[in-house]
């Protein structure tokens, strides 16, 4: 679409919704066109703040009509370009949504507007004695209609699952501008097709997600936190492994000593054990019965008998726990000035360590001159792999650098089942490997559900499909 007709889509959206706040600022343009992805320029012609589910329906119904392009936007915090209006969409921005409209303490659920912060919902459950278990570093500024939308994972997969295990209720906009109010927060609703898992994950194709019901759980014993050195990638799993069958593992984590190093400087660190190891575990275990510390300890002492584990912290402390977190949650944003281009990678768990072997030796084999950095949620089976930009390369030929390594990378993760996106999605920037993670059949079946839900082809084109 050109400027000529955006502009006019901007002025086409004021005129029909003359409540809707609408800005053309160019500061507002230039935050709310783009998330952490640093490889598209954003370009919006104008960021609309909805202020209510009536003003959502009205705005969608008007751009259908007249093909103008959304990108709904939460947070902003997503690593696939999810919420990047690069070619002059209308942003369709969740801030001023943002209210908590229910808490039930018999349901034990949570209903809240999309822009409510993830944090906000944790909080509100640990008020009331109960936890929101998804759980990632940008939890202070996602909002939950993102998190949804691209099925938010986390530190916390391996026990409590993905956001969509979270999601009971979900009320969305379809390309109409009809509201369908899915699941009414039921435990139980055996009654056709459950269109609301269709939305999760739909990355803002199919529809604007405006509303969530959200059940919480109770809130889990006091924990500890382990601070493992390994010394190779060979001993990783086999300390999960024994970890997992000694312990109520929350998370399991791992990283690598450049992951540490970066961590370490950004935040005035110190290295958490006398000898350097080449990778970092952190694992979290619930101690609701008596001798969980003492089994940590007994299965320590045997990974270290092994030759598995070189060094070990156990927390003593909610403040040591805290301290120790933050060699892993750091870690994202200590990379981020790079930038890095990133893989979000995973593969069933039975097979992380011949993935983990091969992709290693495919990286020192294709791009020895470039600094990786590996970390990731690898008790789920996900690997976060950061490709870091030279300071003295050009970022369009990084990014073509790294789309040749990603290919290698994705045809090896397609060989052994795996997935190219794990938790980011696949966005504007995993688009063009789509197709080695579904196949043409099923991108055949979503592109025709993208067509009922979406007649006029409206919501965020281009992302995780092709554009039409
Ligand atoms: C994390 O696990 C986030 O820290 C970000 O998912 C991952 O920076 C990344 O690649
Ligand atoms: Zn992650």
């Amino acid at each position: 679409m050109n400027d000529f007709l955006n502009l006019g889509a901007a002025a086409t959206l004021q005129q029909s919704c003359p409540d809707l706040e609408l800005s053309t600022d160019p500061a507002v343009l230039e935050s709310h066109g783009q998330d952490w992805t640093r490889f598209r320029q954003p370009a919006p012609v104008a960021v609309a703040f909805p202020g209510s589910v009536d003003h959502v329906c009205k705005l969608v119904a008007v751009a259908a009509e007249a093909s103008i392009p959304l990108v709904p936007s939460g947070g902003r915090t997503g690593l696939s370009g999810g919420a990047v209006a690069a070619q002059g969409e209308v942003v369709v921005s969740f801030d001023r949504l943002r209210s908590i409209l229910d808490f039930d303490p018999i349901d034990r659920t949570v209903t809240v507007e999309a822009g409510v912060v993830t944090a906000a919902v944790q909080e509100l459950a640990r008020q009331n004695d109960l936890y929101y278990p998804v759980s990632f570093a940008s939890e202070g500024s996602s909002q939950i209609g993102g998190n949804i939308a691209t099925n938010a994972g986390g530190i916390r997969v391996l026990k409590h699952g993905l956001t969509r295990d979270r999601v009971v209720g979900l009320k969305v906009v379809t390309g109409r501008g009809e509201l369908l109010d899915l699941n009414r927060g039921l435990v139980k609703n055996a009654s056709g097709y459950d269109l609301r898992h269709l939305f999760i994950g739909s990355e803002g194709t199919l529809g604007l997600i405006v509303e969530a019901t959200l059940k919480l759980v109770e809130q889990p014993p006091p924990g500890k936190v382990l601070l493992l050195g390994l010394e190779s990638m060979d001993a990783l799993m086999k300390v999960f492994a024994s970890l997992r069958s000694a312990l109520d593992l929350s998370a399991f984590e791992f990283f690598t000593d450049k992951a540490l190093h970066h961590v370490c400087q950004a935040n005035h660190l110190p290295a958490p054990f006398a000898t350097p190891c080449s990778l970092y575990v952190i694992c979290e275990f619930d101690c609701a019965e008596e001798g969980a510390e003492e089994r940590a300890m007994a299965c320590f002492e045997s990974c270290t008998g092994q030759g598995w584990l070189v060094d070990g912290i156990i927390s003593q402390s909610d403040k040591q726990i805290e301290d120790l977190w933050r060699y892993r949650e750091g870690i994202s944003e200590s990379i981020s000035h790079f930038p890095p281009y990133k893989n979000d990678l995973s593969v069933r768990i039975s097979r992380v360590p011949e993935f983990l072997a091969r992709v290693d030796a495919l990286m020192n084999e294709i791009c020895p001159d470039f600094e990786v950095v590996w970390y990731g949620h690898i008790g789920d089976g996900n690997l976060h792999l950061n490709i870091l930009k030279p300071a003295d390369m050009d970022l369009l030929e990084f990014e073509s650098r790294s789309h040749g390594i990603s290919e290698k990378v994705y045809a090896l993760t397609q060989e052994v089942g795996g997935s190219i996106s794990a938790e980011h999605g696949i966005g504007l920037l995993k688009q063009p490997w789509l197709d080695r993670v579904r196949s043409e059949a099923e991108i055949r079946y979503m592109q025709e559900i993208k067509k009922v839900f979406d007649p006029a082809g409206i919501f965020n084109p281009g992302k995780l499909l092709p554009r039409r």
